[in-house]
Order: C-alpha cells, then structure tokens, then sequence
C-alpha cells in the first residue's frame, strides 16, 4: 500500500505567503490520514530555482541565483517546520542528482525533440509561453506584462501525443470535476513546446545536453523532479504519483505538458492531479508582485500552527477561490476552535479529573440517540480520500456539535451534584468516547493539540495496517479513560 502525493516546487525569488502554504498544508493532512490507515506515504516537496525569474531577482538583490536559492529555499523549510509539515523529501532543482537526471530526460526522448526558431509573447513571472490569440498586452494569467521574443529554440513534438493525452484526460483524472473541460478544451490549442533558451538571453539553467548555447526551459526542469525526487532514471519505487496538488494556475503544465513529456519517454502516467483556488485579497489574487500577501510565519506566532492548517481547510471548498481576512481567521478560532472544540475539551476533562480521578469506567456501552457514529466515520473517510476536506470538516463538526448539546442536556455536574455518581460517571464516559473519535478526526488537520488532548484523555494514537483495523482503533470501547485536564488550547489572542 503505498502512497505518493506531490505539492508543486516554489520558485525562490521571494518568501513564501499564504497561498504556498495552502497548498502544502493540503497536502500534509492527506499524508498524515494516509499514514494512519497504514499507507507507505512518500510526501514530496520542494523548491524550484533555475531560471530567469530567479535570474532576475537574484540580481536585483545584488547576487548570484544560487546564493538567492540557498538563503530562499531555507525560509521554506522554516516555514514548513512551523507549520508541522510531515514530508518525506525536499527536493531542490540545483540538487546535482536532479540536474542529472533531467539530462537523462532530454536524451530519452530525443527523438521527440527538434531545433527550429520562437516567436512570439512570453511572460518572465509566470515563465510561460503565450499564444498570439490570447495575448493583448499583458499575460492573461497574472495580469502582467510581456516580452516578445524571436529566438533559437529546441521544440518538443506534441502532435502524436495529442489524441493520447485527450483519452487520458476523459478517465477523470482532473479534479474537481469542473476543471476537466476546461483542460480537454485547451489540448486544442496546443502547439510544438518551447523547451530551451538560449545562453545568450537565460543564463541560469541546466545545459541543453550536446549544445551549450542553450539551457533547458525551466518548467521542463522543474517537472521532472516528480520522478528525480523518487529515483529516476534509476528504479522509481513510489511513481505512479497518486496524486499532484497544484493551485489552478499551473494546471495546464501538469495536466497536458507533463503527461506528454512521460508519454514522450514511455513512463506511467500520474493518477489524479487535484487543482485547488486562489486565496485573494480584496477579490484579488494574493501575489508577491502586488505586494497584497499574508505572512504565515505572522499568522502562526498569533494563532498557532494548528489554527492557520484548520482555517485554511475549513473556511472555503477546496477547489474554489477565496477571499482572506484576519477578521475571518479570528471568527473561526473564536467560535470553531476555542468555543465548540477546547472548551468541549476542557469542561469534560476538568469534571473527570476533579471527580474520576482514578479513571472514568466503561458501566455500558456507549448507545447515541440521533446520530451515527459509524455512518459519519464512513463519510468522513470517503469525503478525506476525495480531497474534500471542506465537507470532511462539517462531519467533524456535526459530531463536536452533537457532544456539546450531549453535556449540556445531560449534564453531568448536576448528576454530581445531587449525589448520582453513577450516573455521572456514563455521561462522562460517553462524552469522552466522543471526543474520541473528535480527536481521530481533527488528527490531520491539527497534529499538535489533537496529540495533546489524546495524552490527557488517555486516547492511544497508532497508525492502523489499513483501513478496517483503524476504523476498529477509532471506534474501540475502552474499559477506562484515565484522564487530566486538558488546559485552556485556545486562549483569548490579545489586542
Ligand atoms: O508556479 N492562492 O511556483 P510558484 C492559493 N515553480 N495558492 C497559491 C497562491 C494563492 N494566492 N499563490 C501561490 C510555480 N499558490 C512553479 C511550480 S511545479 C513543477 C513548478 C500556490 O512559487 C499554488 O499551489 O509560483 C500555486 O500553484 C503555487 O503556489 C505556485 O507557486
Ligand atoms: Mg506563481
């Protein structure tokens, strides 16, 4: 049972925002639950830093591109710690291993390749090529403007793939299901790809193998670390990727260029390429060049890690676009976060703690009126492995809600109270088997306080050997809860 998800790799021409850490974070909870139903994840990510992007901006700061890389590609890393990003690999494209093997690449599928002239629009930030029908002024994907360009170029043969690549794309690999048109649609328009620059213009990239005038297309670079990360040309253990989370802006790269490079060298293709939205500011979208972006080291030092990885997931629809806010951050901690899940968390552990203290026993099995567990557990599964974290979020939800009117109905501090500590001791007993599978599910999205409260409920934590085995861990009826109170998880966030 293994398990391959991918992010895209960074340009590292500026720190990372929000929206890099969107995406990582996505992919970091499908990790984390697949890990715990017993899958072998391998979770890549990295930074990409050839090119003239990363050429111009290194210069502009006054160095050399792989001194601008070495120092960007740490605020990465950094970042990726603080938000507790499990990944198995950072690759990096200046890593020697990676630079071999895309020559290795460009030789295996030489007999795709041919030497004729560009002309036309391109756009430096995007690194994209721009078709005259598209192009007005500027570049219809970030606004921008273009250069025209009239060069010697290595082309890549697209034509035998075109029809290949239209079938692969009917079997539903494109997800959410509404971007699989609009990428069936634009394989019409694709013409012979522009795979080299000349030295002369791009002087930050791989060799064209045989031809040192020219260095390789960055985003051909960059596309293979797919399978470089993984062993290429070497035996790939993990390839076929099970999945490439990408942002909608590069869809196009991953969903028909790519396949046609692996088509183009024989090699598998990937299962499903999951394209989400743009977090924007005021309806536009957050970018390093309209100096709109959100700092998430900021972000996390005031709410914690925990809070920026659940926000991110529960606000919007993965797939969709939207708009970013502090005030909405702070409405979600307020209410999701501190009222309905911590202090669910604290009331409860408090109350065992003061009254059960050597453990809360199993008098009868837990039965739940109104609600069932099982069928939830079923649909949160489901909904996790389709990358719907939005709805996969509500389930959590409807249970949290479920065991807050529980306390509150039940109330076991009365039952306490008037002396029925029997009685007093189910309820407990109940609601902490809720917060149980609580805890289960809120694992991925918030490793650190899910861990923490785990410990105090005395809730035991493993990766399962598959899904029916975990199911089993989740739902299991222990005999006692010994259990500590949890503390205040999310306090008030001052000023
Ligand atoms: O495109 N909202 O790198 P990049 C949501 N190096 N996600 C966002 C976002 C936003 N406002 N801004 C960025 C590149 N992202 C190439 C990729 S892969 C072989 C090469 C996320 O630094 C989103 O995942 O411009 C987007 O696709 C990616 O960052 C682009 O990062
Ligand atoms: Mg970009």
């Amino acid at each position: 049972m293994k398990f391959y998800i991918t992010t895209p790799i960074y340009y590292v021409n500026d720190t990372p925002h929000i929206g890099h850490a969107y995406t990582t974070i996505a992919a970091d909870v499908i990790a984390r639950f697949k890990r715990m139903f017993g899958y072998n994840v391998f979770f890549l990510t990295g930074t990409d830093e050839h090119g003239k992007k990363i050429e111009k901006a290194a210069q502009e700061k006054g160095m050399s591109p792989k001194e601008l890389a070495d120092i960007t590609h740490q605020r990465f890393k950094e970042l990726w710690k603080v938000l507790n990003i499990s990944y198995d690999k950072f690759i990096r494209t200046t890593d020697p291993e990676h630079e071999q093997a895309v020559r290795e690449f460009w030789q295996k599928i030489k007999g795709s390749i041919y030497k004729s002239k560009y002309k036309g629009w391109y756009c430096i930030p995007c690194e994209t090529f721009v078709s005259q029908t598209q192009a007005e002024d500027n570049c219809p994907t970030c606004g921008r403007k273009l250069e025209f360009l009239e060069e010697d170029s290595y082309f890549l043969s697209v034509s035998k793939y075109k029809e290949e690549v239209r079938k692969y794309l009917e079997q539903d690999i494109v997800k959410p299901d509404f971007r699989k048109n609009e990428v069936i649609n634009a394989i019409d328009d694709l013409q012979d790809i522009s795979i080299s620059r000349p030295r002369s213009r791009v002087m930050w990239g791989i060799p064209v193998p045989g031809d040192e005038n020219f260095v390789i297309y960055v985003w051909f670079d960059a596309l293979i670390n797919y399978i470089s990360a993984v062993g290429y040309p070497n035996k790939m253990e993990f390839w076929p990727a099970d999945i490439h989370i990408v942002g909608k802006d590069i869809i196009k790269f991953h969903a028909i260029i790519w396949p046609i490079m692996l088509m183009a060298a024989g090699i598998e293709l990937p299962k499903k390429i999951f394209a989400h939205g743009w977090w924007k500011v005021k309806g536009q979208k957050m970018s390093k060049s309209l100096k709109n972006v959100v700092d998430p080291f900021e972000l996390a030092k005031v709410f914690g890690e925990d809070t920026i990885r659940f926000f991110l997931l529960r606000e919007i629809p993965f797939g969709n676009d939207g708009d970013f806010s502090e005030e909405l951050i702070i409405r979600r901690y307020e209410s999701d976060l501190a009222k309905d899940t911590g202090n669910l968390f604290l009331r409860i552990s408090k109350l065992a703690q003061n009254n059960f203290p050597g453990g809360v026993r199993r008098i009868q099995a837990p039965k739940f009126q109104d609600i069932n567990i099982e069928a939830l557990l079923d649909d949160w599964i489901a909904k996790m492995n389709d990358l719907d974290f939005f709805n996969a979020l509500n389930i959590l939800f409807q249970i949290i809600s479920y065991a807050n009117k529980y306390a509150d109905i039940k109330a076991p501090w009365k039952l306490l109270r008037a002396g029925n500590n029997e009685e007093a001791e189910k309820v407990i007993y109940d609601l902490a088997y809720l917060i149980k599978i609580i805890i289960f599910m809120l694992l991925p999205f918030c490793p650190t306080i899910s861990k923490t409260v785990a410990e105090r409920f005395g809730i035991k934590i493993q990766n399962a050997k598959g899904e029916n085995e975990m199911k089993k861990m989740i739902l299991e009826n222990y005999e006692i809860f010994k259990i500590s109170s949890t503390g205040v998880l999310f306090p008030k966030i001052e000023g």
